[in-house]
């Protein structure tokens, strides 16, 4: 396409990578960015400065990967997604562009602690757990295997919010990680849109009797776009993340500043900028709000207007859209960009109804993150017809179309229609956004086998029937940079020791590793790596609670949001009958339990179950008759930050869903490559990995999910599970008597009940094969030589959990994209 004849020259001359030349980089910077006499500096201003000087190395790059892709004719894939949770920015980029070394020893030599600065830096949690995490692994990814792939998302002035106990209750603060401004993002004045909500349709009848429809009035807000370069690792190429903010337009202000209404109009526009205020802090609910429904449509908007300005820029016609771009939708949030093309294609392209739906089809995909019925995000066709008129009436016209198409091919089956049709028709009407994801897209995914079956099954069973061929599985991965280089330092030099550095790039050949796992001499160097782990993790516990924890024993780790369905309170039943077994003078062996997450700040339960567990670990930890033996820890504010610090400690990774909840899980995989072994039910990836490591390393307990279905049939009450478990039976009487509480008695009291009469997630009815999988791990503890060899048996056999395989997979399976590395990998430099 747009061949410039010089594509490769740098923009500017290439700046030093070395020790020296970065120490003189951050003394610059520390002058000229941030203001100040390096005498004077503070640890931020250090983190600040240093931030800049990485930033620049990376903008060359960002350059020149851009000059390639516009040179070479690549398709661009583009992830759309409301969350990214990205964590700290400087770690990840100086690993990446393969300067970290040399700015550790710059810093050294400039008097400054490089773990001290890096630690200043707050996480950009743009997201609230699994899904967004996996946002920004597939970034990560993209840029690693130097495919051409955009994110798309929201910059949020307040991300996830900071957890803190008080003292047993979750309580929320707002998360401004934006207070001190970001050297990581560029904003583009040039890039903004105007983004229109409310308003009407106006009809307008053409001579040939054709017509033609046009959105107006109603109130505009405008989408500047700020960017975060993304460098991949190893290789020169830097793709980049578009965030939108909104900005209050022009004429917004106007209105108002000609009516003489000063403090309105200023106070008014703040309110049109809380479009992007803040991150909706639930994960796996859907929140009914038209301010939501606002962001999202306002992302989908800016983003796709980007897209095809791009498309158009670089001299590309609309018939090339499906050869040029891929759009990817994670999850239904972004779904409204199916109505919103069509807009764009329709009213301001001027394409035929069956043409727009032709290239909307084959540029869309995509993919399902829960089969949760309270996540499955509907609109109400009142607020939907208010707020996105337009789109409201092309949603009426894609159902049309789509459920002619049905009825021919299963004539007389009005149940099949309204279950198919993309307006829910029960209890008001609603728009359903997955149906309208479903037909809007060529391919659907699941994130794990068990996962994509269940919704081929049940969910999406009528649109399976429909189309066979749309439904794909892509299992999830994880970026070993983040979770195993960076995260794990040691063990990351270890296995360069053993099997050199080509698994970074390839993780499957961590298989190298295999013939050693029962090496003497390899097994004693794990064990201390892990015990140094354990200390760090046990400065941060420390740190952040007052507790202190032995680091000789095992480490048993439960981190991820707090839901019913992921059972903490089975991990917490098993920690009272330690408790218990402890005081009645068995001799259990000892272990520290580690509960990490967030609930969402409406979940009442949620926020029950953390206050309970941490009303337990309060009695537990005081407890002299208890001593050292067991500790219970609840890590306040589990943030990715924190997770790099945790999971390489792990000896016991808990993923005890209900099976058939749990689309896939992620964290499962980073413990697991990290050497932790599993306690798991056979539900999401978890099948997946006991199939990769195999059924001696892995401890697999309870119902399937076919079982689950077949006992949630039976109906029984779930006291009746108490009958003949004595043990189990007087940890629930504990709980319900208020044995860990001094004041709240309720609350225990109801948790109790909810236990004996409703356990919705079946904890009772998997307790005692969860007790007994337990136990299984002790025994095989107490034998650390069987112990390390399965945990150095797991990591040689995660290499399928790499997110660089889950990349691939959408590449060849939905994207049709092809990687263009700018230059060959390497490491470091
Ligand atoms: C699954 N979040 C994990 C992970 O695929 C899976 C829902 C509604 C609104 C906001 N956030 C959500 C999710 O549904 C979510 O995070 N799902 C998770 O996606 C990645 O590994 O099993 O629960």
């Amino acid at each position: 396409m747009s061949t410039s004849a010089d594509t490769t020259a740098p923009p500017l001359s290439p700046l030093p990578h070395d020790t020296e030349g970065l120490k003189q980089s951050i003394r610059d910077a520390m002058v000229r960015f941030v203001g100040k006499d390096p005498k004077q500096a503070t640890q931020r201003d250090w983190l600040d400065a240093t931030s800049f000087a990485v930033r620049e190395r990376m903008i060359e790059r960002r350059l020149l990967t851009r000059r390639q892709f516009d040179a070479e004719d690549v398709k661009r894939v583009y992830y759309l997604s409301m969350e990214y949770l990205i964590g700290r920015m400087l770690e990840a980029n100086l690993r990446n562009t393969g300067i970290l070394d040399e700015t550790r020893e710059a810093l050294a030599q400039l008097g400054q602690d490089y773990d001290e600065i890096v630690a200043w830096e707050d996480d950009a949690a743009l997201g609230n757990g699994g899904l967004g995490r996996l946002a920004a692994c597939i970034l990560e990814s993209l840029a690693t295997q130097g495919y051409p792939g955009f994110g798309y998302g929201i910059r949020y002035e307040y991300g996830m919010f900071r957890q803190q106990f008080e003292p047993y209750r979750q309580v929320e603060h707002p998360d401004n990680w934006l207070r001190y401004g970001n050297p990581w993002e560029f904003p583009r004045a040039e890039r903004k849109y105007p983004i229109r909500f409310y308003g009407e349709v106006v009809e307008h009848h053409r001579n040939d009797g054709s017509v033609h429809y046009s959105w107006e009035d109603g109130e505009q807000i405008l989408a500047m776009a700020y960017d975060y370069p993304t460098a991949g690792y190893g290789r020169r190429n830097v793709n980049n993340l578009r965030l939108w903010g909104a900005k209050a337009t022009r004429d917004f202000d106007l209105r108002y500043f000609n009516e003489g209404d000063y403090i309105r109009a200023v106070a008014d526009k703040s309110q049109s900028e809380s479009i992007s205020m803040v991150l909706y802090p639930n994960d796996a609910t859907a929140i009914g709000k038209e301010l939501r429904l606002k962001q999202e449509y306002f992302f989908v908007a800016a983003s796709l207007h980007d897209i095809l300005d791009r498309h158009t820029e670089l001299g590309y016609t609309l018939d090339d859209l499906p050869h040029q771009v891929a759009i990817q939708l994670n999850d239904t949030h972004p779904a409204i960009a199916v109505a919103e093309l069509m807009r764009l294609l329709m009213d301001r392209h001027g394409l035929h109804w069956a043409r727009a739906w032709e290239l909307c089809r084959q540029v869309f995909a995509y993919t399902n993150h829960t089969l949760m019925p309270e996540a499955l995000e509907t609109w109400p066709v009142d607020l939907m017809t208010r707020v996105l008129p337009r789109h409201m009436q092309i949603i009426y016209r894609i159902n049309h179309e789509f459920l002619e198409m049905v009825r021919r091919r299963f004539p007389g089956d009005e149940e099949r229609l309204k279950r198919l049709s993309l307006i829910d028709e029960e209890g008001g009407r609603n728009v359903r956004m997955a149906h309208l994801a479903v037909v809007g897209s060529h391919q659907i995914n699941g994130v794990a086998a068990l996962h994509t079956e269940l919704l081929k099954q049940t969910l999406f069973a009528d649109f399976y029937q429909l189309w066979p061929e749309r439904f794909v599985n892509v299992t999830n991965g994880v970026t070993p940079r983040l979770w195993m280089i960076q995260a794990n330092p040691e063990l990351t030099e270890f296995l360069g020791e053993k099997i050199g550095h080509d698994w970074q790039y390839d993780l499957e050949r961590l298989r190298a590793l295999e013939p050693w796992v029962a090496d003497p001499e390899l097994q004693q160097k794990f064990q201390q790596v892990k015990r140094k782990n354990k200390e760090r993790l046990a400065t941060l516990v420390r740190e952040r609670t007052g507790i202190r924890i032995r680091t000789d024993v095992l480490f048993d780790v439960q981190i991820k949001r707090i839901h019913e369905y992921k059972r903490q309170l089975l991990k917490l039943l098993h920690v009272i009958e330690l408790y218990n077994r402890i005081r009645d003078g068995e001799n259990v062996p000892p272990r520290v339990v580690i509960f990490g997450g967030k609930a969402a700040p409406g979940y009442q339960r949620a926020k029950d179950i953390i206050q309970v567990i941490n009303e337990v670990a309060d009695v537990i930890n005081h407890d002299p008759q208890v001593g050292d033996r067991l500790k219970c820890v609840f890590i306040p504010n589990y943030e990715v930050s924190a997770a790099t610090v945790i999971i390489p400690a792990a000896d016991l990774s808990e993923q005890i869903s209900t099976a058939g909840f749990e689309a896939s899980g992620t964290g499962n995989m980073k413990l697991a490559l990290n050497g932790a072994l599993t306690v798991g039910t056979l539900d999401g990836a978890n099948i997946e990995i006991r199939d990769a490591v195999g059924e001696d390393n892995i401890f697999i307990f309870g119902m399937t999910e076919s079982e689950v279905v077949a006992h949630r049939a039976r109906g029984e009450v779930p006291e009746a599970m108490l009958a003949g478990r004595p043990a189990l039976s007087r940890t629930v009487e504990m709980i319900e008597q208020g044995y860990f509480t001094c004041d709240d008695n309720a609350t225990h009291a109801e948790l109790g009940h909810y236990l004996r009469h409703q356990d919705p997630f079946f904890v009772l009815a998997d307790y005692p094969a969860y007790r007994e999988a337990c136990e299984r791990a002790d025994a095989l503890y107490a034998q650390p030589e069987c112990w390390n060899t399965a945990a150095l048996t797991n990591i040689a056999r995660m290499g399928y959990f790499s997110i660089d395989r889950t990349v691939r997979d959408y590449a060849e399976k939905i994207w049709d994209a092809t990687p263009e590395p700018v230059a060959p990998k390497r490491n470091g430099g």
